[in-house]
């Protein structure tokens, strides 16, 4: 039996400010353009069936195209014959259950079967004779709910084959957390080898986490902490209880984040010529890249040309830079009235306050400090 495992497409997602000749934001094209290889290739290769990790689309409420190109893609498997089976993700749950499910136009697709309801669910189905058995447990409104759903498996002795398809960190080896609010956890415990093969959704980066336990990673980078990951999908063969799994790239627009120019110690010449040299090495046209400025002294930031980097960098997909500012030591601002730059006075804040998880805090808030420099930088 041959299977691909897919997760974390994230239609609908868009960043950045290039739009393509159309108008259309580069990146949700990119998103879109993943997709539709991963389909091109079950298209060709025909397998006998299709697991979705959850977080086809990035959101509650994807635009009106992600949905079309969503509908339109799902019809070419379903007029395969494909068998799709899909659960939802945390990124398109919805938090209240009124606002209804997008999964809901998967309804009344042949051969397409959405998992949305917050349940666990079951999919049997009989394929060139062989029964296989699709454990589903989508994404919960609760941790409680949750587990509870995850209390409730249980593989079917009388399937040839039972498959576990669930969205969320798995606890216990090490942390597979995307640091979402609502992201739920999978203790360990559960990825029990009496299922075949345990499909996951939600980390974005391919792991084996164990012999039967597979993240299929995202089909894109989504943020500069997965761009020196390789993306793309799982394919598997099951055949008399034994595994073959390859992982299948996809072609991907390259996004680099480049290795950090230190410049505490140097001038503003040197500093310029660290990031003229790494530009250039990039090759800029058509990709996405950062660049990193460590521990760099506020007056030699302010001195900094942007123009011409912005010069060097025109035929970029994309560009950021991330600074790590330090202040001067002869500042002239008096010792009551000094204000540090805002990552620092943001490192202070946390330091003082009496909070648990202070370093995913952390880490987050330079994530949004970050972003807000480098777009400021822009400008
Ligand atoms: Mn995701």
């Amino acid at each position: 039996m041959k299977i691909l495992h897919v997760a974390d497409t994230h239609l609908g997602y868009s960043a950045y400010r290039k739009v393509t000749e159309d108008g259309i934001n580069q990146r949700e094209v990119d998103v879109y353009d993943a997709f539709k290889q991963f389909v091109d290739y079950a298209v060709k290769s025909k397998p006998d069936l299709i697991i979705h990790a959850g977080d086809l689309f990035d959101s509650v409420r994807p635009n009106n195209r992600a949905i079309t190109f969503a509908i339109k893609q799902i019809l070419r498997l379903s007029k395969q014959g494909i068998s799709f089976v899909l659960i939802a993700g945390n990124h398109e749950h919805p938090k209240l259950k009124e606002t209804g499910h997008i999964f809901s136009i998967f309804d009344h697709i042949e051969h397409i079967y959405p998992v949305y309801n917050a349940k666990y669910e079951v999919v049997s189905l009989t394929i060139n004779n062989e029964k296989i058995t699709i454990h589903a447990v989508p994404q919960s409104s609760s941790k409680d709910e949750f587990d509870n759903n995850l209390d409730k498996l249980k593989s079917d002795s009388s399937s040839d084959y039972n498959i576990l398809v669930t969205h969320g960190c798995v606890k216990g080896i090490k942390e597979f957390s995307m640091n979402e609010f609502n992201e739920l956890f999978i203790p360990v415990s559960y990825l029990k080898t009496d299922f075949d093969y345990i499909a996951l959704g939600h980390y974005h980066k391919y792991t084996e986490v164990s012999k039967n336990t597979f993240y299929a990673g995202s089909t894109e980078c989504l943020t500069f902490t997965d761009s020196g990951d390789k993306k793309g999908f799982i394919e598997l063969e099951l055949t008399d209880k034994k595994l073959n799994h390859s992982f299948i790239t996809l072609k991907n627009r390259p996004m680099i984040d480049t290795k950090p120019i230190r410049c505490f110690n140097l001038s503003l010449d040197e500093v310029m010529k660290k990031i003229k040299d790494t530009v250039g090495a990039v090759e800029p046209e058509g990709k996405i890249f950062r660049i990193i400025l460590e521990d760099i002294p506020s007056h030699l930031y302010r001195g900094i040309d942007f123009s011409e980097i912005r010069a060097q960098s025109n035929k970029a997909a994309h560009y950021e830079i991330k600074a790590v500012i330090v202040r001067d030591s002869d500042s002239v601002f008096s010792e009551n009235s000094r204000i540090n730059a805002l990552s620092q006075e943001f490192r202070t804040f946390l330091g003082n306050q009496n909070i648990e998880e202070k370093e995913t805090l952390l880490e987050l808030g330079m994530d949004y400090i970050w972003r807000v420099e480098a777009r400021d930088e822009e400008e």
